[in-house]
């Protein structure tokens, strides 16, 4: 059992040998990998997977009556199936596969968008947002002529239900918030998000993207009618993600990108769509990030979400407790529901020489606006320093963390 923890119901040191990369040196010293945020390192046994698929099974999927395509099929299929449990989806239908949160996020906008925005129309996302799940919003409202309205936050990184509320016009036809800020790490309430849209009759898409490594998703407990979620995030592959659609939207949505898989014929005069999922699928697919992707679900569902988040509480609270403690310290995010991310600054210290000191100790970790730049920009900030936990990491490292930011201030403060 690892040290500090009390209540850790696996062992950390033989977790952590599932993940060679975590052993080297950075910069001659023993490398602390605290960006898991922007992805997480991968356990051999989903890197042992997609060589196994490259070195035996290799073949389009869909395409072949050979061994080889069958084969590749079957296992892509069954990373499918994966998925589908993995969020609670009621049907592999609504399991499409994407290249991850962004690509989902951009299909969504597009397709829904084609299908059920107008001019004059409003779409509500929050400041709290990924540009990931605000670009894609304003291009579309660029191409329609609608609007797009922000739910702010509060001081302490919460979104401001009572605002929400107010924005809720019968202009507006999806709300698009995050699960998990990337930024500060506030969980937000989402299945009051989903009630209150719903209650006026208004779809709601959540960016899952932080939720997924530390969250239990259950799509039919919170009744959402999009979810996106990026398989790096979460111990798989990079280039793989799903994008779950309640059924009655994805069948009355038109087809986002064109081309092979996506059809079921095709003349000049007429082309006829695949059906669902197929009909969001279009040319060939990352057949070794789906499959990767489906031994990354193996290796949470095996740990547990339950022993991951408490876990990852722990380091959450010891980090926090550690941070506070030293002068000139502001944590940035401070909501009562967090998942495994700090963020903060240190009095006169540019983030960015904070996060390049850092690396010179072998810590890694980002810094700046964390592509959440009117996020940032609320705080009147140059950027934050931002360190998000994973299930290897220890309170050794947070410890390494807590020298380093010492050493920083030393050298600049
Ligand atoms: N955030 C971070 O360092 P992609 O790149 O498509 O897998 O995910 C985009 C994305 C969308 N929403 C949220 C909440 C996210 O955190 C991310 C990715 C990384 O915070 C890289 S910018």
């Amino acid at each position: 059992m690892q040290s500090g923890s009390k209540i850790l119901k696996f062992d950390v040191d033989k977790l952590r040998s599932q993940f060679p990369i975590l052993t080297q040196k950075i910069n001659g010293k023993p490398l602390v990998y605290f960006d898991n945020a922007a992805t997480s390192q991968k356990p051999l046994s989903v890197l042992e997977k997609v060589y196994e698929y490259y070195t035996t099974i290799n073949s389009n999927v869909h395409r072949g009556i050979h061994t080889l395509s069958e084969k590749a099929t079957i296992e892509f299929e069954t990373a499918r199936e994966k998925s589908r449990k993995f969020l609670n989806a009621i049907s592999i239908e609504e399991i499409i596969f994407t290249k991850g949160v962004t690509d989902g996020i951009n299909l969504v906008a597009f397709s829904f968008g084609e299908k059920y925005i107008n001019a004059g129309d409003e779409i509500v996302i929050s400041e709290m947002e990924h540009h990931s799940n605000i670009v894609p919003w304003q291009m579309l409202c660029e191409r329609k002529n609608a609007k797009l309205k922000v739910i702010p936050v509060n001081e302490k990184g919460e979104l401001i239900i009572d605002e929400y509320k107010n924005l809720l016009s019968e202009k507006v036809k999806i709300v698009a918030v995050t699960h998990v800020s990337n930024s500060l790490g506030t969980i937000n309430p989402v299945k009051e998000i989903i009630e209150i849209a719903h209650s006026r009759n208004i779809p709601v898409l959540l960016d899952g993207a932080q939720a997924a490594p530390h969250l239990k998703i259950d799509v039919q407990e919170l009744d959402v009618d999009f979810y996106v979620i990026s398989s790096h995030k979460f111990y798989g592959p990079t280039g793989s993600g799903v994008l779950y659609g309640k059924e009655k939207f994805l069948e009355s949505m038109p087809p986002y990108q064109g081309g092979g898989e996506m059809i079921k014929s095709v003349s000049f005069s007429k082309t006829l769509y695949n059906e669902l999922p197929y009909k969001f699928e279009a040319g060939t697919p990352n057949i070794a990030g789906a499959i990767g992707m489906g031994s990354a679900i193996d290796f949470i569902e095996n740990l547990g979400y339950e022993n991951i988040s408490t876990y990852e509480n722990e380091l959450l609270h010891y980090a926090t407790d550690k941070l506070n403690e030293i002068d000139g310290m502001r944590i940035i995010g401070t909501a009562k529901h967090k998942a495994s991310v700090v963020s903060f600054i240190i009095n006169g210290i540019h983030p960015y020489d904070t996060g390049s000191i850092l690396d010179q100790l072998g810590i890694a970790v980002r810094t700046g606006y964390h592509c959440t730049q009117p996020l940032i920009d609320f705080y009147k900030l140059p950027g934050t320093v931002r360190a998000s936990f994973a299930v290897y990491n220890t309170f050794e490292e947070i410890d390494r963390l807590i020298e380093g930011i010492h050493k920083v201030k030393k050298m600049i403060g």
